[in-house]
């Protein structure tokens, strides 16, 4: 496909004021009929042809102003149809279509999941469904007629709001009529038809309308979406509460479906959901699935307004509905829960994700100007540093200005389709400031290296700080300019208390922000009597690698006394990254690692300290992950080294706090029941991180331990934690339970993925044919997203050291299984394909083995879109 590029963006040269459309739900043979409202753009100058949009149609007839459309008159592929000579006033277009929702095995436009009819359009399935001018700044009004078989079908859902519904005289057949009168983009189109059942509720607006809830999902399982109602009964408080944005239909529907390529999807009035997303009970969900089904639910929710409202005005703007949506339901989790506990996470999500995106071939702008394929940029990028973006923005200027800029996006833009200028356009008006060079953060890729130096001076009594920032080189971007970086900070006295900080240049320093906008910039506090510690990018105010001169002691102090707590968090991260990497080394030159004491002890106070949340500590007790020290090394990586200084860490750790760690694992234990709010979560992950390291030594009472959590477990994040820490300990005691598992749960599908996810991830040797085994369970499908994410994803991206295998055979397995996905699910092989982003950076053995197995990929069959556009940018 040939690049698309931002500069060539051009209104759209028709109009089309509304669709109403004729669908006849079969298995086989959907007919769609759509009638279009068409007038030429006066914007711009029409020029002769009409042409829209479609991917592997069949078109059935079309007709202009009511008569067939002559032979000459048009063109149609499958890809493509072009009518000639369109009258130059308005006029109606009909075409009809067929298809095979049964064979869509793309799971991209109408397709069949389970026993249901559902769609995805975003970002180009609605071309899959009819000819149409298949982009997001064509705003239609939509008007859906379904009809199905009532046995086949008896639901029958689209957006909007139900006008009509009845039966169809002497068939079995029923209709049902919805209408939206919110013009909108084609991708936020939806129609779902099924044999479901609902569960409902109801929620007054603040401005006192009704609006009825319905969350449909597989007969019997409605019990188990009363979390996601709960969440989003929330969530539309929250919107009114903290943005205020009201709802804006008489119904808002959500559906769970088992066939869905990413999470969820917030068609208008109609969400539809990865049903992993919705479904959870106390036996089948853990805490973690319960905050993604709290987080998800609001997502889509928020898209409300910032998405579908307030739409894209092409795909490049991505990040205009995705980071800002992100930035919100990232800030509702943290009013729901733990915003430190939120802030830490999110960080560590942007870290693992983001960090190695960002530094690798796939590398790309927040808003990319060019692309091949779409589907390809639904990114950590567009997602979690657009939404990093967002919450600078409101460090930069204020919270109340950051809500005025947002109640004049709302006021500027509703009903538009608009860009990341226009949106920023708002946030320089409301606080009178120039952001031009902040929308460098937009447009050039990498994370900007922060460096910090600091130089006290006792007699002056100053603290000065040299800051300065790289950002490194990314593809087709070799040299960058400066950003503005906001950097939070504080200094701590000796007894870890803040100072009150006095800056020798006012600037931006009221609350705690310096600002680095240039190369290099010098700041001095003042009035600062002892030596103080320095806290820096305090809340990870900027998304940077912060490179600064603060040395293990002040790390160590900072660990116990920031009044910040990202930071406290922080500074033990870093000093045992730190040590972690110097361990790697050690293991590489063939020496046992020897580990400072004191960061036992550090891990040690941070159990003691029974004055923090339990899922602060327990956060704490967390080391990094092997993505983070990967990426904090850099280059030349060999896993397996960096698997080996991790165990050990945690085997020392482990055996450093052993008896505090068990008394208080003991005096965690639940009782009660099963509650799944942030209170009680914290207190269970507390207890299943000390389990981790209280089985980190892998012995047999290790084994025991984690087999009797997993034994008495009452709740699937119990059984879950148990499970995990045991299948880190080989022997018979694991593959009992594992099992037993199996046993208790065969029939359910999303908790089998965890315990295929938990397999595929054991860092062993037969891993790869662990693996293979568990393709051929009759529980396992190529066909199904969530079954491949949870086996295939979760070797290639949460087994490092079996995926990496110097052998090669890792790299060999995964493309095999791309060939063969590609042909089905090209999205779902090109997302796995990812798992090579970082091939770069690995040691010359297995570097000369990832990139051996890339080309073979390369030169092999019939490659789609989305994996060529992938390949070709890793290779690149
Ligand atoms: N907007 C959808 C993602 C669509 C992905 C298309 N390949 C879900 C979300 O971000 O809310
Ligand atoms: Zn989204």
């Amino acid at each position: 496909a040939r690049p698309v590029r931002l500069a060539d963006y051009q209104p759209p040269a028709f109009l089309i004021d509304t669709v109403e459309l004729g669908i006849d739900l079969d298995r086989h043979r959907t007919r769609v009929r759509s009638v279009l409202r068409v007038r030429a753009n006066p914007e711009r100058q029409a020029p002769a042809a009409l042409e829209l949009d479609g991917d592997e149609l069949k078109l059935l007839s079309v007709k202009l102003d009511g008569r067939p459309l002559p032979a000459d008159a048009h063109e149609a592929t499958a890809q493509k149809l072009t009518i000639l000579q369109p009258p130059a006033e308005s006029f109606t277009l009909e075409i009809e279509t067929e298809l095979d929702p049964s064979a869509n095995t793309k799971l991209m436009g109408l397709y069949r999941s389970g026993s249901a009819y559902c769609t995805q359009c975003e970002a180009e399935g609605f071309r899959r469904i009819t000819y149409f001018p298949d982009r997001p700044d064509v705003m239609a009004v939509y008007t859906v007629t379904l009809t199905a078989d009532r046995d086949d079908a008896p639901v029958l859902l689209a957006n909007g709001n139900l006008q009509q519904k009845g039966e169809i005289p002497e068939t079995n057949r029923h209709f049902a009529v919805w209408h939206d009168p919110h013009p909108k983009p084609s991708y936020l189109f939806a129609v779902v038809g099924g044999n479901l059942d609902r569960l409902s509720d109801s929620f007054t607006t603040m401005s006192g309308r009704k609006v009825e809830l319905g969350i449909y999902v597989e007969p019997g399982k409605a019990g188990r979406a009363t979390y996601a109602m709960d969440a989003l009964k929330r969530s539309m408080v929250w919107d009114e509460k903290v943005f205020g944005r009201e709802y804006d239909l008489d119904v808002f529907n959500i559906v769970a479906v088992s066939d869905f390529n990413m999470g969820a999807m917030e068609n208008k009035g109609l969400n539809v959901f990865n049903d992993k997303y919705v479904l959870a009970s106390p036996e089948t969900a853990t805490d973690a699935d319960y905050a993604g089904i709290e987080s998800v639910i609001a997502h889509e929710y928020f898209h409300n307004w910032t998405g579908n409202r307030i739409t894209c005005r092409d795909w490049f703007q991505l990040c205009l509905k995705e980071g800002l949506t992100v930035f919100r339901d990232q800030e509702f989790s943290s009013d729901e829960r733990s915003r430190p506990v939120k802030r830490i996470a999110d960080v560590r999500t942007l870290r693992s994700h983001q960090f190695p995106e960002d530094s690798g071939p796939l590398a790309h702008p927040v808003r990319p100007d060019t692309y091949r394929e779409i589907n390809n940029f639904y990114t950590a990028t567009i997602y979690e540093k657009g939404a990093e973006i967002i919450r600078m923005l409101k460090t930069l200027i204020g919270a109340d200005l950051f809500a005025k800029g947002m109640d004049l996006y709302f006021d500027r833009h509703d009903g538009q389709a608009t860009t990341i200028e226009a949106f920023i356009a708002c946030f320089a008006d409301v606080s009178k400031q120039d952001l031009s060079q902040f929308m460098l953060w937009y447009a050039q890729a990498g994370t900007p290296e922060v460096q910090v130096q600091t130089r006290y001076d006792a007699e002056a009594k100053t603290l000065h700080l040299d800051v300065a920032q790289k950002v490194p080189a990314t593809p087709g971007q070799p040299t960058k300019k400066p950003m503005v970086v906001p950097l939070a900070f504080g200094l701590l006295d000796q007894d870890g208390r803040d100072l009150p900080i006095r800056l020798a240049d006012d600037g931006w320093a009221e609350n705690g922000v310096i600002v680095l906008d240039q190369e290099q910039k010098g700041f001095t506090c003042t009035g600062v009597s002892a030596r103080p510690v320095l806290s820096v990018n305090r809340g990870f105010s900027a998304p940077i690698r912060l490179i600064a001169d603060i040395t293990e002691d002040d790390l160590f102090f900072l660990a116990r006394h920031d009044s910040d707590f990202f930071n406290r968090w922080e500074a033990l991260q870093k000093v045992t990254l730190r040590e972690l990497v110097k361990s790697v080394d050690a293991i590489r030159a063939g020496e046992t690692p020897a580990t400072d004491p004191r960061l036992i002890s550090a891990f040690a106070s941070s159990l003691e300290d029974q004055s923090l949340e339990h899922a602060f500590a327990a956060q704490l007790l967390t080391l990094p992950s092997e993505v983070e020290l990967t990426l904090e090394i850099g280059r030349d990586i060999d896993p397996d080294a960096v698997h080996a200084a991790l165990l050990s860490l945690r085997q020392e750790i482990g055996a450093g706090i052993a008896a505090q760690a068990l008394e208080r694992y003991r005096s965690l234990q639940d009782s009660g029941p099963f509650v799944p709010g942030a209170a009680s979560a914290g207190r269970r992950s507390l207890r299943a991180v000390l389990l981790g390291l209280l089985t980190a030594s892998h012995g047999k009472e290790a084994a025991e331990l984690a087999a009797t959590h997993y034994r008495s477990a009452t709740n699937m994040t119990d059984r879950i934690s148990g499970l995990a820490a045991l299948s880190r300990i080989p022997g018979t005691e694991r593959e009992e339970v594992l099992k037993d598992f199996r046993a208790r749960y065969r029939n359910d599908a999303l908790v089998m993925d965890k315990w295929l996810s938990i397999q595929a991830a054991i860092p062993e040797e037969d891993a790869l044919d662990r693996v293979k085994r568990l393709m051929k369970e009759p529980d396992f499908s190529l066909s199904n997203p969530n079954r491949v994410r949870a086996l295939i994803g979760s070797f290639a991206g949460g087994n490092p050291t079996q995926f990496h295998r110097a052998d090669g055979t890792g790299y060999q397995f995964l493309v095999r299984i791309i060939d063969e996905l590609d042909a089905k699910n090209p999205q779902v092989a090109a997302r796995l394909l990812t798992a090579f982003r970082s091939w770069r950076t690995l040691e010359a053995g297995r570097r000369a083995r990832a990139e051996a197995a890339l080309k073979q990929l390369a030169g092999g069959g019939n490659r789609s879109s989305d994996v060529a556009d992938i390949l070709t940018r890793t290779l690149g």
